[in-house]
C-alpha cells in the first residue's frame, strides 16, 4: 500500500487490555477501520471451506501466534476491501484510508514483514494495565463471549506468549519512537479521552 494513501496505527497490549473496545470509541470519533487481527482469524478459523480453520483454533486456544503469513494476508485483504468498498458497517465512509489495526504486530517477524511488504506504521497505541486486571476483565467477559480462550488456562498461556513475544516488538517500536502508551487501568470513558488526544496530536 501506497504509505501517502494510508496510514496505519497498530494498537497493542495484553490480552484484556481493552484494545478492542479503545477502538470501537475511536472509530466513533475519526474515520477509521478497525481491523482486529483476532476477529479476523475467528472469521476465518469458522468460514467454511477454509483450509486453516483446524490450525488457527489449536492456535487461538493455546495463546500461541497463528503463522503470519496467514495473518498478514487476511490483514491485507482486509485492508484492499475496505478501501475499495468502504466499510458501511462501521460507518467508514470515506477512503483516506486511515486503519487501526488491533492485536498486530505481536512478534517481531510480523512486525518486519508486515513493515516491509504492506506498509509503515504512523504511530503505535500501547494500552497497558496490570496483569491482575486484565485476568478479572478477561474472566468476566469469558462467562459470555463464546471464546474458546476465555479460560484460564489459555488465559495465562496468553499473557506468557505476550511477554515473551509481544513485549520486543513494543520495544522495538519504542526504540523508533513509535510508541504512545496509555494506562488502560482507568475507566472505559477515561482511557478514551487519552486515546482520542493521542490520535488527535497524530492528525494535527
Ligand atoms: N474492559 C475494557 N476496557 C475496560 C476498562 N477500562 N475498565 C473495565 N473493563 C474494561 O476488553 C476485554 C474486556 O474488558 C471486555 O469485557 C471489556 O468490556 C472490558 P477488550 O476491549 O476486548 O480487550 P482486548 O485488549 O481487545 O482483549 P482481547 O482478549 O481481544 O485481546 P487479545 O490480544 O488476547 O486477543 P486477540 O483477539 O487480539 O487475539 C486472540 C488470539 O488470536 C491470540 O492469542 C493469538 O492466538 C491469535 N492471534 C494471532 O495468532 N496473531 C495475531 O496477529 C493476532 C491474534
Ligand atoms: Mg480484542
Amino acid at each position: 500500500f501506497d504509505n501517502s494513501k494510508v496510514t496505519v496505527i497498530f494498537v497493542l497490549g495484553g490480552p484484556g487490555a481493552g484494545k478492542g473496545t479503545q477502538c470501537a470509541n475511536l472509530v466513533q470519533d475519526f474515520d477509521f477501520c478497525h481491523l482486529s487481527a483476532g476477529d479476523l482469524l475467528r472469521a476465518e478459523q469458522n468460514r467454511e471451506g477454509s483450509q486453516y480453520g483446524e490450525m488457527i483454533r489449536t492456535f487461538i486456544r493455546e495463546g500461541q501466534i497463528v503463522p503470519m503469513e496467514v495473518t498478514i494476508k487476511l490483514l491485507e485483504n482486509a485492508m484492499r476491501a475496505a478501501l475499495t468498498e468502504g466499510r458501511a458497517d462501521e460507518g467508514w465512509t470515506d477512503s483516506r484510508g486511515r486503519f487501526l489495526i488491533d492485536g498486530f504486530p505481536r512478534k517481531m517477524d510480523q512486525a518486519m514483514k508486515f513493515d516491509e511488504e504492506v506498509c509503515q506504521s504512523s504511530l503505535v497505541m500501547f494500552f497497558t494495565t496490570t496483569e491482575e486486571e486484565m485476568l478479572k476483565r478477561l474472566m468476566e467477559r469469558g462467562k459470555t463471549s463464546g471464546r474458546e480462550d476465555d479460560n484460564e488456562e489459555s488465559i495465562k498461556k496468553r499473557f506468557r506468549v505476550y511477554k515473551e513475544q509481544t513485549m520486543p516488538v513494543i520495544e522495538y517500536y519504542n526504540n523508533a519512537h513509535k510508541v504512545a502508551t496509555i494506562d488502560a487501568t482507568a475507566t472505559i470513558e477515561e482511557v478514551h479521552e487519552k486515546a482520542k488526544s493521542v490520535v488527535t496530536q497524530l492528525f494535527k
